[in-house]
């Protein structure tokens, strides 16, 4: 596209990962949440432009119409398909962009395929570059230095086809996280600036009162990472009817009332990094936050609260052996964590752990189609790459089994609870073929209430009696959780 002419149509594409094609593909993953990202950069184009937003993960790309301007969003396990749209679009005559967060990490190798890139998060340099188009000098590379979500203009949600996800009602209201584990995304996308801040409480409940229905899943990596912005969200929304799920860490879990705030406001499952049961896998990971806390009583206290819990446990790590599968899996069984999303470890480019690796040479392949925590790209030190993988394999296959379904479920005080905790890991996890044929029969949105059922309260949590024969009378373990995994 000439940079001087005016823009009249605009495409925006969530490309899908390679897997997408492949056998184990499982659709239901990929069709929970909307292209959010997407959505908030729309925002900044002008309303009467011809605008699409396309997800691949649910729906077939069209490539033959020639945008005038084309925003491609670039994770590490989609960006070889990115790539490949990219290029055929510049083919075609389209000025095409390249963003998020392996753009920020690699960004000589986007470049090859962009007019332009952009390095972090968008909020700012979109309509910076927009602005530049309109007066004809937009540059090759654009980097985020400005951080802040006030003002933000409101997400264009009405792009997103809703009855395409179990989960429309996705939402961030903060970037980052205030912690810096070696192996996560987040400060390598967020350097050179503030790598974690929150909305203003006023305009993220007012982004919250626009979304229909009553589930709501926010996507932040740390909603309680700001304990006085939390506290203030969790009572402004007190009273405004919502069901929600959402993410924190083992610490801010221990820390004070804020959970349970967040439990009268509506939350109803949260996803817990605790990563791994080891000290020294914790130091090595810098996740310090974890480090002497007792998960045990984060479990206690948010199965009190009747809050599920969807428990994130990674493997692999410089200490982990042989037996860290089973211990984990017997750990997250008996402490009655509903689902758990077990991650090979993973060095994304531009983290602490990948630079270490590479200095070490331990990185055995940059095909990055295999960075999605389901395979081993590096040289584990005390486990073979095969004897990890097959620990993994493993691990997913023992903690779904029938029976440990049952004991996990079994693990909950409240009858109520074992019925909830039981009734979602299965409906998760062994329904795939009635998922594909919903998804099939677009009738996505007819699950919904179902979902709103299941994270209904567990009234009687607190006060049921415990049963006979708990798996570990020391364990008041969690409340179950439906199964969807934010994170892989
Ligand atoms: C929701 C989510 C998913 C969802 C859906 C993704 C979607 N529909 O967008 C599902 C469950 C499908 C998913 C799957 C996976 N995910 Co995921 N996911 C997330 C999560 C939790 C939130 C994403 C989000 O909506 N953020 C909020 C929006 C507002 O931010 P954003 O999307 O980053 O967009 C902003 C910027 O990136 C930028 N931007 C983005 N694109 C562009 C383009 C242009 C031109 C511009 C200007 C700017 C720009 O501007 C936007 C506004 O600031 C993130 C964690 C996170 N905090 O981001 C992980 C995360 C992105 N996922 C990750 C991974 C690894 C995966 C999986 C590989 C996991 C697995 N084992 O299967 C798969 C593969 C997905 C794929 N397509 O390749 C990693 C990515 C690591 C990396 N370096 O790329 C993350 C960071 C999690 C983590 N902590 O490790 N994921
Ligand atoms: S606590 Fe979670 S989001 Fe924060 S740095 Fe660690 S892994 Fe990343």
């Amino acid at each position: 596209m000439n940079a001087r002419r005016s823009l009249r149509s605009v495409k925006l594409i969530l490309p899908a990962l390679t897997e997408a094609t492949s056998p184990g593909w499982r659709p239901i993953k990929y069709s929970l949440f909307p292209p959010l990202g997407l959505a908030t950069l729309a925002a900044y184009l002008d309303p009467d432009l011809e605008i699409s937003l396309q997800d691949e993960h649910v729906e077939k790309l069209g490539l033959s119409d020639q945008p005038d301007l084309v925003i491609i969003q670039v994770y590490i396990t989609n960006a070889y398909r990115a790539y490949q749209i990219a290029d055929h679009y510049r083919a075609r005559g389209s000025y095409v962009l390249l963003g998020g967060l392996h753009v920020t990490s690699l960004p000589d190798e986007a470049a090859q395929h962009a007019d332009t890139i952009f390095i972090g998060p968008g909020e700012h340099t979109f309509p910076q570059f927009l602005r530049d188009l309109a007066a004809g000098v937009p540059q090759r590379r654009y980097e985020s230095a400005v951080r802040t979500l006030e003002a933000l203009a409101p997400i264009r949600r009405d792009l997103i086809q809703r009855h395409r996800y179990l989960v429309p009602n996705s939402i961030v209201v903060s970037r980052g996280c205030p912690h810096h584990c070696t192996f996560c995304y987040k400060d390598a996308f967020f350097a050179g600036g503030r790598s974690f801040y929150t909305q203003l409480v006023d305009d993220a409940l007012a982004e919250i009162a626009r979304l229909p229905g009553r589930h709501l899943y926010f996507l932040d990596d740390h909603l309680f990472g700001n304990p006085r912005f939390a506290r203030d969200l969790f009572r402004g929304m007190m009273g405004m009817g919502r069901i929600f799920q959402a993410a924190a860490t083992v610490d801010s879990i221990l820390r004070d009332d804020v959970v349970e705030e967040a439990a009268a406001a509506g939350l109803r499952s949260l996803f817990v990094g605790f990563e791994t049961l080891s000290s020294s896998g914790l130091e090595a990971a810098g996740k310090r936050q974890n480090l002497g806390r007792s998960y045990r009583e984060v479990v206690r206290r948010l199965d009190s609260l009747g809050i599920m819990i969807n428990g994130s446990f990674v493997f692999g790590l410089d200490g982990d052996d042989g037996d860290v599968f089973r211990r984990t899996v017997d750990w997250a069984v008996q402490a009655g964590i509903t689902t758990a999303t077990f991650h090979i470890l993973t060095p994304y480019p531009g983290t602490a752990l990948f630079t270490d690796m590479a200095a070490r040479n331990r990185i055995e392949t940059q095909n990055w189609d295999l960075y999605d925590t389901r395979h081993v790209v590096y040289r584990p030190s005390r486990l073979s790459p095969e004897e990890l993988k097959r620990g993994y394999d493993w691990s997913y296959e023992a903690f779904y089994r029938w029976g440990s379904i049952f004991e996990a479920a079994s693990a909950h005080r409240s009858a109520k609870h074992r019925l909830k905790h039981y009734c979602y890991s299965v409906g998760w996890k062994k329904f795939e073929r009635a998922w594909d044929t919903v998804i099939r029969i677009k009738q996505l949105s007819q699950m919904r209430p179902l979902l709103e059922a299941v994270l209904a309260p567990v009234a009687a949590a607190v006060s049921d009696h415990a049963p006979e024969g708990l798996p570990n009378k020391d364990l008041q373990p969690a409340a179950a959780g439906v199964t969807m995994s934010r994170r892989g």
